[in-house]
């Protein structure tokens, strides 16, 4: 069933996280009727500096747990649709305790869908690549919407049973759900934690950047920005119990990514230190986004990846007050983990 729709007041979980706060900014900047209630539990990973400066009579903030279903009764009837980004977001840190992840992405989900169906409200779940496992470097095929799930961490795991969650609330209530599983994202907000901003501020702060395993894994690199506006399209145009592949043809070798990062900060090709190899290291994640682009004319805007690595180089070389006191705490949890 497909349904155009417009809506008028959205609550977005987890927008003050990386990718959530870019959709605020999103929304705020390109679809000037729409008022967002930003609902944030502000965990380790959420800090409300990162929707700071955006009108008031526009964006407002909740702080709290999607987990609590009162709460869930108080603020969501009114609002037209939840796009829910709140998640524990980080595979190294589910390996090392799993238990946030369970009740925030599975829990966390489950909640958010009984509020929907208790208040008649639309939902859209942001979901993850990883939810299909890994694919071999060499095999020419890519994710596709209907490919059966085989999670391989407890993170992507905990991803994937949200998703079953979603599916089986629109088969069997009826709940107005679509999901997206989107490829790995890049660009500004992102937490010391990852890939790319861990090597970045690593150089930053004159440590080494540190590659895991053989650097061979391939990730497929999408700008957030370009993120964004994907869930725009598919929560506004989208069909209804539909999965929606995000991704932007992307795919690049770790190794790769940090000699892009080394040398456009001036570093030599093997200033960097190999570590320890992530358990169950997915290989390879890759996105065909077909069915996104010929359903509903969305294409990506920021293909040229030297220029977003350039741009995110530069947000994090101006934003050293944003990311710093994150920084000795992240690298202390990953001294103790060996990596
Ligand atoms: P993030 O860790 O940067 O942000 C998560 C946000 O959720 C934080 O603001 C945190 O405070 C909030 N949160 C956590 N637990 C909460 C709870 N119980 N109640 C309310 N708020 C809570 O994550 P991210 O990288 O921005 O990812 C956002 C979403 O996108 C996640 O669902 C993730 O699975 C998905 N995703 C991420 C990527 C990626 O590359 N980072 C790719 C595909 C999909
Ligand atoms: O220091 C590092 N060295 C390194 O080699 C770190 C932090 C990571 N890596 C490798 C592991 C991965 O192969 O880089 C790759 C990317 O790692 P992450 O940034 O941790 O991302 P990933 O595990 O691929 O998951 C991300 O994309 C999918 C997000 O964190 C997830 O939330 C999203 O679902």
């Amino acid at each position: 069933m497909s349904e155009a729709f417009e809506p008028h007041n959205i609550i977005v979980t987890g927008g003050c996280g990386f990718i959530g706060s870019n959709f605020v900014h999103y929304v705020v900047n390109n679809h000037l009727g729409v008022h967002v209630t930003v609902l944030d539990k502000l965990t380790y990973a959420g800090n409300p500096r990162n929707i700071e400066g955006l009108p008031s009579d526009r964006v407002e903030l909740v702080v709290g747990d999607i987990c609590d279903a009162d709460l869930l009764d108080r603020i969501v009837p009114g609002h037209d649709a939840i796009v829910h980004y709140a998640a524990e977001s980080h595979n190294d840190n589910s390996i090392a305790d799993p238990s946030p992840f369970l009740r925030t992405n599975v829990e966390g989900t489950f909640c958010l869908l009984e509020a929907c169906r208790r208040h008649g409200v639309r939902y859209h779940h942001v979901s993850t690549d990883e939810v299909y496992g890994d694919l071999a470097l060499d095999e020419p095929r890519r994710f596709q919407p209907d490919d059966p799930y085989r999670p391989s961490s407890p993170y992507s795991s905990t991803k994937a049973s949200s998703d079953l969650l979603v599916r089986a609330w629109h088969r069997t209530y009826d709940l107005r759900t679509t999901i997206s599983n989107c490829s790995n994202n890049y660009g500004p907000y992102q937490h010391v934690e990852k890939f790319i901003p861990r090597q970045i501020t690593n150089i930053l702060c004159g440590i080494r950047p540190k590659l895991y395993g053989d650097g061979k894994n391939v990730r497929d690199w999408i700008h957030t920005e370009d993120h964004s506006r994907a869930v725009w399209d598919i929560l506004t145009k989208g069909r209804i119990g539909e999965t929606y592949l995000i991704g932007a043809n992307g795919e690049r070798s770790n190794i790769d990514v940090l000699h892009a990062i080394l040398e456009r900060m001036g570093k030599d090709p093997d200033d960097f230190d190999w570590v320890r190899d992530r358990p169950g290291h997915d290989r390879r994640y890759a996105i065909d986004p077909t069915k996104l682009e010929t359903e509903l004319g969305w294409k990506p805007v920021h293909t040229d990846f030297s220029e977003g690595l350039d741009q995110t180089i530069a947000w994090y070389r101006e934003h050293e007050d944003w990311w710093r006191p994150a920084k000795e705490a992240t690298e202390a949890k990953y001294a103790k983990q060996g990596q």
